[in-house]
Formats: structure tokens, sequence, C-alpha cells
């Protein structure tokens, strides 16, 4: 079995039950999230182990975090209770201003999450990993969390990345810096990301002209593509995962749900190619619900969605 370590913040979402702007919004639905944390979930769905580094607040989401992802199979020995901040939270608005689109409306600012540091990192536990996986999430909430990732990066025997930028958290030019600097520090073995966060970092929207630089970067590069599937670049070969018409509830998350199960199937020792089909399909299942854990499909599963709806 194979060992996935990420580092990242454990989010609290609130999902609006219905679309539309969030004044108006009256009930909404709890779940957890985080995007390592998804990465997580999704890396256990498919057969592997998974342990996450972070820190949420002494208060009941933390605990509610800790037991959801506990229950879902993560080792979450490494999460840290930090009585001096709250566990961070995030509102969905979905379908509003843009059909099939969702905003997140972040209350995280000094969270716990932010608050996760180089300390919070275990050499063992990191050096023990076959992967450690983090994202421009991460490096973007704080200047602590982001030396955590370094420290994790240097003691890691492998590293996936994915960009995820959120323009929330900072700016574009920030972004371009903070990526190219960790880009230029560490190779990668897995790089994870799409047009619209290579368009910021390096001026490019093709995905191939695009996926031909950052593999200076990468062993192997995926190019989410939304519901048009996902490109795989590696050893100068190209692959193209199609999409699928689903209906949208919501679509954070299906970037966590895709890279996730795709790591963790080729793990497995799938091909990259099958791998990536198989991701597809998790991200596919994840936008047709709210929450970004639930949806996770298994293996069977997986193969039932390819025999009865290709
Ligand atoms: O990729 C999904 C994440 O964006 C979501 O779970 C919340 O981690 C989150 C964030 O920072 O936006």
């Amino acid at each position: 079995m194979a060992k996935l370590v990420t580092l990242g913040e454990i989010l609290i979402q609130f999902n609006a039950m219905s679309p539309g702007p969030l004044r108006h919004v009256n009930y909404f639905e709890k779940h957890v999230a985080g995007s390592e944390a998804n990465y997580c979930v999704a890396f256990v769905r498919q057969g592997n182990e998974c342990g996450i580094i972070s820190r949420v607040g002494n208060d009941e989401f933390g605990y509610n975090a800790i037991e959801w992802l506990r229950g879902k199979g993560v080792d979450v020995s490494k999460v840290r209770i930090d009585d001096s901040a709250p566990t961070g939270i995030f509102f969905v608005q979905r379908h509003y201003p843009v059909p099939y689109k969702s905003d997140s409306v972040y209350y995280r600012k000094g969270s716990a999450g932010s608050r996760l540091s180089p300390e919070d990192v275990d050499e063992k536990y990191v050096k023990g990993a076959d992967l450690v996986h983090s994202s421009g999430i991460t490096i973007a909430i704080s200047d602590t969390a982001k030396e955590a990732v370094y420290k994790a990066f240097d003691l890691a025997k492998s590293r996936s990345f994915d960009t995820n930028i959120r323009l929330k958290l900072w700016s574009p030019d920030k972004a371009r810096h903070e990526i190219m600097k960790l880009l230029n520090q560490f190779h990668l073995n897995f790089l994870i990301t799409d047009t619209d966060d290579s368009k910021i970092v390096l001026g490019e929207s093709d995905p191939d002209k695009a996926a031909r630089v950052l593999q200076n970067y990468a062993d192997i590069v995926v190019m989410k593509m939304g519901s048009k599937g996902a490109i795989l670049y590696y050893e100068g070969k190209k692959y193209y995962s199609h999409g699928y018409t689903v209906p949208v509830e919501d679509v954070v998350g299906a970037g966590d749900a895709l890279g996730g199960t795709f790591l963790s199937l080729y793990f497995r020792g799938f091909t990259l190619e099958r791998a990536l089909d198989y991701g597809v399909v998790a991200g596919t299942l994840n936008v047709m619900i709210r929450g970004d854990q639930e949806n996770l499909p298994s293996i069977e599963d997986i193969q039932r969605f390819l025999r009865e709806f290709s």
C-alpha cells in the first residue's frame, strides 16, 4: 500500500442549498473540505493510505474535521489542535452570476490552519511517505504554512503539487512569483494544474504550450480541463482523457477528486493513462453533488460508470 502525506488547511464548507446570491440563501449544508484533505480522502478511497499535516481550532468545527477524516480512513495523528485560533470556514455560492460555476467566500484569515508551521512537520513521518503533496493554497495562506511545505518537500522521497490558485488568497503576481520559486527549488514528480493557472503562472493558456514549459519542472504534468476532461504529459507523450456532460450541482473539489484518484490508482499499479481516465470519472461524479468528498467512487463504481455511461 502506498502512503501519501499532504500538507494544507482543513476547512469547513457551508454550501448553499439553493443557487443564487448568498444574501438570499437561507439554508446551507455543512461539509468537511480543504484541497489537501480532499486529496487524502480520494487517495484512501482507492485503497492506499494518507495522512494530513494540518491544524484546526479547539472548537466544534475542528472536532468535526478530525472525526470526519478519521472516519474516512485518513491518518489524523498529525492534525494539531491549536487553542489560539478558530477552524477556518467558507461558504459556496452556486450558479451565480455564472451558471455552472461556484464561488468560495472565505472566513479563514488568522485561522488555525493558516498557523501551520515547519514545527508541525515531523521528519520521520514525512520521510516515511511514498509521496508528499501540497498546493498553491497552502503556500498562499501564510508564510509559516509555505515554510512547512518547503520543509516537507525537502524531506520528501517524491513530490506532487497542485497549483490550485485561489485569487482571493493572493494576487496573480504573487502567485506567479511563489509558484515559480517553488518549481525552481524542487523537482516535482507530479504537477497538477489547469489552463487558468498556467495563464497566471506562465502567461500561457494553451495546454500543450504550457505543458511544454512545465515539463522542465515535473516528470508528469496533468492539465485539468473541467468538463472537457484532462490531459497528461510525460516523457514527451501526450494523452487526452475526454470529459462527460452531467448535471452540475457544485464544481468545488472536482479537481482534487480527479488528482487524488489519479495519484492513488497510479500508485496501485495502473498505467498513467488508465489512472487519468478513472480520475476524470471521479471528478465528473464530484460535480453532481454539493460537498467535496462525498461522491468519491470506488474502482468498481468507476468501472460501472465507464460501462454504462460512456
Ligand atoms: O479545491 C477545493 C478547495 O478549493 C476547497 O475545498 C476549499 O481548500 C479550499 C480552498 O482553499 O479554496
